[in-house]
């Protein structure tokens, strides 16, 4: 797993380079925004599990079809399922925004999660929908907790990126 840092340092490492003034760079961004990401995982530890409750109402109030009997989420086991997945999407954010990288997500959540949500018939359109409620949502959040929305951005996206764009 694998953070800015020593994502930077291993591409650095395989071709024997010095850390040049793109290394720099990026290093400085991400000491930069280190205090911010750090109050953003915060702010989202505080808020979870309100997050994902209100995620999870507006989803299905956006696709009813969902929870109507023949939808994915129908019965109680299969909605509790759905906003466990939701929590650990939020919960891997987190562990991103503070690591400043995706890798912990590629790791820990990506890996062979589109094969189990097809063979379970789990769509992943609304997925993604539900990932991206949770990402305005926390933007809010930590908006109103004075610290810049950008640093929370990147994992939603990212998640977004790699679930829809293999699609079956
Ligand atoms: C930490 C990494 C990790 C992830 C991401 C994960 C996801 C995950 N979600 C699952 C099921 C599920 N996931 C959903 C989710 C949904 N259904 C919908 O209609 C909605 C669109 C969506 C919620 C937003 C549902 C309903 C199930 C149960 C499906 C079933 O058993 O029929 C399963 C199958 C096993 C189980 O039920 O526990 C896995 C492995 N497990 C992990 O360990």
């Amino acid at each position: 797993m694998r953070d800015a840092v020593t994502s930077l340092i291993r591409n650095y490492d395989i071709t024997g380079r010095y850390l040049d003034r793109n290394a720099l760079d990026s290093l400085k961004s991400y000491f930069g925004s280190g205090m911010a990401r750090v109050q953003a995982a915060a702010v989202i530890n505080a808020n979870a599990a309100d997050i994902v409750k209100l995620a999870g109402l507006r989803l299905f109030d956006e696709l009813p079809e969902l929870i109507r009997p023949g939808g994915n989420a129908y019965t109680t086991r299969r909605y509790a399922a759905c906003l466990r997945d939701m929590d650990y999407y939020l919960r891997y954010a987190s562990y991103a925004i503070v690591a400043g990288d995706t890798d912990v997500l590629d790791e820990r959540v990506l890996e062979g999660l589109r094969e189990t949500y097809n063979s379970l018939g789990v769509p992943i359109g609304p997925t993604v929908r539900g990932i991206q409620i949770m990402k305005e949502l926390v933007q809010e959040k930590v908006a109103e907790a004075g610290i810049s929305a950008a640093v929370v951005e990147q994992p939603f996206e990212y998640m977004t990126r790699e679930l829809s764009e293999k699609d079956l």
